[in-house]
């Protein structure tokens, strides 16, 4: 496919804004839409295709806004709907693409639906766009299956006249009954009103959880996890959520103009991840193999081969993904053990040179730009992720507000003089880490993306294709060659590797030293025709 040809989003780079803690212009300490509005000089300077703007409906916050009450109306910590119409089109004008995020598996507890089937009887048409049932044990005292929630306790909630609802995330976030037709209607309505106001593509939230075993049987002891890569599990995964993206698919392609269906479904490897994008359904779906894959040679090279080969015979694009919202920033996942933010750092770097080199598309989550690192000592009272409150394990490490510029928080993330704090405390090294103090030094991180960026953009070889690896690799090399001309190299071994003859190296991780190329650094070379 000629580059004019082939749609966007096969090699678009996505910034992922993850709206609470991306800038503030209220100055209440919350990142909000005029925030992101004022910010998209530096996104353009970034040079990025897309972002993805995670939940930004109304929401009582349960969950940072994954607890949707209206899909149609934006919540007002952030703004207002024609704010985001007025954000959708100024993205539109500087050549940004606009992402939204679509939770379908769950709603708030305040969602008028929900609200609805707590007014109504058992067995009501109202109840059952949820899922309502009677409890076991003599009284119905015990939950109707052994169920678990992802974040900790039990996935059922008693209601006062005693049935009980799923919810496989918190309490405040019941599960839709994708069974009942009144619930598929209802999406492609939500899907509509956006693609109406122009959003070019849909992040899927829990793409892998809305249809559930209709008989809710009990989890066998063993398929607690979230798949199991039969297509069978009770609950996540399940063959049947394909029909629900072939529809979605021909409702978006009605619209025309290349809209983007991206699946966030964490199952059992590459080849159920295939399913989501082959027959007529997502376009892509996001790498998690990638992001949970360690700083190995031998293991990333086959996760790589992996996404390859598997998506090959779909005919959908690869993705590539380090951080995002519900991991731990992988500086700090890189770092090792004893936590070495040297050590991560330098090969966050280097894995950005990986990842922006590999064929197709990739995700940038707010702040892996700034060289940001996990925010580990934020006091147990100030936790806002609702899994902290059931699990003891936090999200929230990787949600702290972005410092901007000035010397202490909130290192403009809230206007001066705003009396504000941001909602999460940042930490006083980030002084050093601001966007505005990185501009001015070309050793920074937030120089090493622009730069790649830019080479990526306008060099023929990157982007949509393939690749083909270097036999003569060393070890703990990765080496692989993309048409035309260009090398990337990345050394995961201990010692200094030369690097091919007759070679540019167009930009590497790190200062090479005498042509040789560290451990823990990647370059991008430029080989003679
Ligand atoms: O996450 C879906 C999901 O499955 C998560 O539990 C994920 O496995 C976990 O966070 C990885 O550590 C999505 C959103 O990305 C997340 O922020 C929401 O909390 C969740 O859905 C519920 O909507």
């Amino acid at each position: 496919m000629s580059a004019a040809a082939r749609p966007w989003w096969r090699e678009a780079v996505v910034y992922q804004i993850y709206m609470r803690s991306f800038a503030d212009a209220s100055g209440d300490g919350i990142g909000d839409i005029a925030g992101l509005l004022a910010r998209l000089p530096y996104l353009h300077e970034l040079g990025i295709d897309a972002i993805w703007i995670t939940p930004w409906y109304r929401s009582p916050m349960a969950d940072g806004g994954y607890d949707v009450a209206d899909y149609r109306d934006i919540d007002p910590l952030f703004g207002t709907l024609a704010d985001a119409e007025g954000l959708i089109g100024a993205c539109h004008e500087r050549g940004i693409r606009v992402i939204v995020d679509l939770v379908p598996n769950h709603t708030s507890d305040r969602h008028h639906w929900f609200e609805a089937a707590l007014a109504a009887e058992p067995g009501s048409p109202e109840r059952s766009r949820y899922w309502f049932r009677p409890g076991r044990g003599r009284g119905g005292e015990l939950p109707p299956n052994n169920w678990q929630s992802r974040f900790g306790g039990l996935a059922w909630t008693q209601v006062p006249d005693g049935e009980w609802y799923l919810h496989l995330f918190a309490p405040e976030q019941p599960d839709l009954n994708w069974a009942n037709p009144a619930v598929a209607d209802e999406f492609d309505s939500i899907l509509r009103f956006w693609l109406d106001r122009d959003v070019d593509g849909f992040r899927i939230d829990v793409a892998h959880g809305l249809m559930k075993d209709p008989e809710l049987p009990d989890l066998a002891q063993h398929a607690g996890a979230e798949h199991n890569g039969a297509g069978s599990h009770p609950h996540w995964d399940r063959d049947e959520v394909q029909a629900i993206y072939q529809r979605w698919r021909r409702l978006a392609d009605r619209y025309g103009g290349e809209r983007l269906f991206v699946a966030e479904a964490w199952v059992a490897g590459a080849d159920r991840l295939a399913r989501y994008v082959a027959s007529g359904g997502l376009d892509t779906a996001f790498n998690f193999d990638f992001l949970r894959c360690a700083w190995d040679a031998g293991e990333l090279r086959a996760v790589i081969d992996r996404t390859l080969a598997t998506l090959g015979g779909t005919g959908a694009p690869a993705t590539w993904v380090l951080s995002n919202h519900d991991v731990q920033r992988h500086i700090t996942r890189y770092a090792g053990s004893p936590a070495d933010l040297v050590r991560g750092t330098r090969r966050a770097r280097a894995a950005a040179l990986l990842m922006l080199a590999l064929p197709g598309g990739a995700y940038i989550y707010q702040g892996e730009e700034l060289g940001l690192w996990e925010v580990e000592d934020i006091p147990a009272e100030l936790m806002q992720d609702p899994r902290f409150r059931l699990s003891g394990r936090t999200r929230d490490g990787c949600r702290v507000p972005l410092p901007w510029s000035g010397e202490v928080s909130p290192f403009g993330f809230s206007p001066a003089g705003a009396g504000s704090t941001p909602w999460l405390p940042q930490p006083d090294a980030w002084r050093a880490f601001t966007a505005t103090s990185q501009e001015r030094d070309p050793d920074s991180m937030l120089e090493l993306y622009r730069r790649s960026l830019r080479i990526r953009r306008s060099h023929p070889a990157l982007g949509d294709g393939d690749l083909e690896w270097d036999a003569d690799a060393p070890a703990n090399v990765l080496s692989f060659q993309r048409e035309p001309g260009f090398r990337c190299i990345v050394n995961l071994s201990t010692s200094a590797v030369e690097l091919p003859a007759g070679a540019d190296v167009i930009l590497a991780s790190a200062p090479l030293a005498g042509g040789r190329l560290a451990p823990d650094t990647a370059a991008w070379l430029q080989l003679a025709r």
